[in-house]
């Protein structure tokens, strides 16, 4: 289904006065430029949403469809366009191969254009076998002892450039699921000597404008260890293939407390911060809504991410995208909240008085340190994200429009009630 630009429109129409009064309330906080600035910063920053977020994830322990579900990668791009429509954010799709192989490429890219979508970074996945694959990734794939298991998945990873080439993807998101469950099942040098010769196989056959961004993550799906255990694992593999490998940080990978606003400001003053994934956790890598849980966590994080984006010329634009799973909401309306969430996270961050707070760290008044943060923490930045929006076409609430607009009854109208999404 496709929503008409007039129905976004009259129900905007609706909230204008509203809007007005809102705007003109926090004129009175802070100075028409940086108002602006704000507005506009808000209306470029685009995330990707990976393709596998559109349909209703699910746990170890089961999975619940959602009616309407994308069947195929046509629609996935598709539902992405709803979510593009109403919030002009989600510009870009992330794809999972082997998910996600396009039938007909050019007819994919022709889809996207119109939906105002690009291709950002591609995923590999050397987390599962797949059918009538000749190794099995039982006893990892990158990191294997076992050199053919190796030799597939490097190929495998050679494979998803290709695509993503054809697509116009400029960058390949490498996270290895390997690890071991038990100590003394591997050796650590041996299984990290494999990882780095691997990923720099890989890097050699990686175009000039593309980048490899290594995740890391400390446990999960193996309990005893992980190979890329974290940012400064990935940071060494980073350095060892070159200066198109770069670290990649999703919220979700770390242990409990660890202070991933203080990561993301080391890897970007050393210029080697690539790509960042939202999600919100409480216990682990819980895939949970983008702030739900902590959200003053996110918007700490997102002040180092525009220091670093304001103060570090020497690390890249970063690769933005969603990396959650949706178990029991609708898997659109979670991605809207999520969408906001990060929005809102970015705007409080770039309110932030800098000089201020520069002044203040310099005179070492720490009350004054924190007044500054917590006052751009506590400010109602919706009505600057409502106006980015606006000016964009897009919808002053995209919830409310999706939800007035039967977006989700129309799909599974279409679509029909036990659809899956691949990969799912
Ligand atoms: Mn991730």
């Amino acid at each position: 289904m496709r929503i008409q630009q007039e129905q976004i429109d009259a129900l905007n129409r609706q909230q204008d006065s509203f809007h007005r009064q809102q705007l003109d309330g926090l004129r009175t906080l802070y100075e028409e430029k940086r108002m602006a600035q704000t507005i506009q910063k808000l209306a470029d920053f685009q995330v990707a949403l990976p393709s596998w977020a559109l349909g209703a994830g699910g746990t170890r322990f089961g999975r619940f469809s959602y009616g309407g579900e994308p069947g195929n990668l046509e629609q996935k791009i598709e539902d992405i366009g709803l979510i593009h429509q109403l919030t002009r954010t989600a510009g870009a799709v992330s794809l999972h191969i082997p998910w996600d192989i396009p039938e007909d490429v050019a007819a994919i890219r022709q889809l996207a254009d119109e939906l105002g979508i690009s291709f950002d970074a591609m995923n590999s996945n050397t987390f599962q076998d797949q059918a009538g694959a000749g190794e099995s990734y039982r006893n990892g794939s990158l990191s294997s002892v076992h050199r053919a298991a190796r030799e597939q998945a490097i190929a495998h990873n050679i494979e998803v450039i290709r695509i993503g080439e054809q697509l116009g993807s400029k960058s390949l998101t490498v996270w290895l699921a390997d690890g071991a469950s038990f100590p003394g099942q591997y050796n650590f040098q041996t299984v990290l000597q494999h990882t780095e010769d691997s990923l720099k196989h890989i890097y050699s056959e990686l175009p000039d404008d593309w980048k490899l961004l290594i995740e890391y993550k400390p446990y999960e799906p193996h309990f005893y260890s992980t190979v890329i255990q974290d940012w400064g694992t990935s940071f060494a593999l980073a350095n060892a293939c070159g200066e198109k490998a770069f670290t990649l940080v999703d919220l979700g990978h770390h242990l409990p407390n660890t202070n991933i606003e203080q990561i993301v400001a080391t890897l970007m003053k050393k210029g080697k911060l690539g790509g960042f994934h939202f999600n919100d956790s409480k216990y682990g890598d819980d895939d949970l809504t983008v702030g739900a849980i902590k959200p003053y966590n996110l918007f700490l994080i997102f002040n180092e991410l525009v220091y670093g984006m304001e103060n570090n010329p020497q690390n890249p634009d970063l690769a933005w995208m969603i990396d959650a799973s949706h178990n029991i909401k609708d898997p659109l309306e979670d991605l809207i909240q999520s969408l906001e969430a990060i929005l809102i996270a970015y705007a409080q961050a770039l309110l932030v008085d800098r000089n201020a707070l520069f002044t203040a760290q310099q005179e070492s008044d720490v009350v004054r340190c924190q007044e500054i943060l917590q006052h751009a923490y506590r400010t109602d930045v919706r009505p600057l994200l409502r106006e980015a929006r606006l000016r964009a076409g897009g919808a002053f609430d995209p919830l409310e429009t999706y939800r007035s607009l039967e977006v989700r009854k129309q799909l599974v109208k279409e679509r029909g009630s036990s659809t899956r999404a691949t990969g799912l």
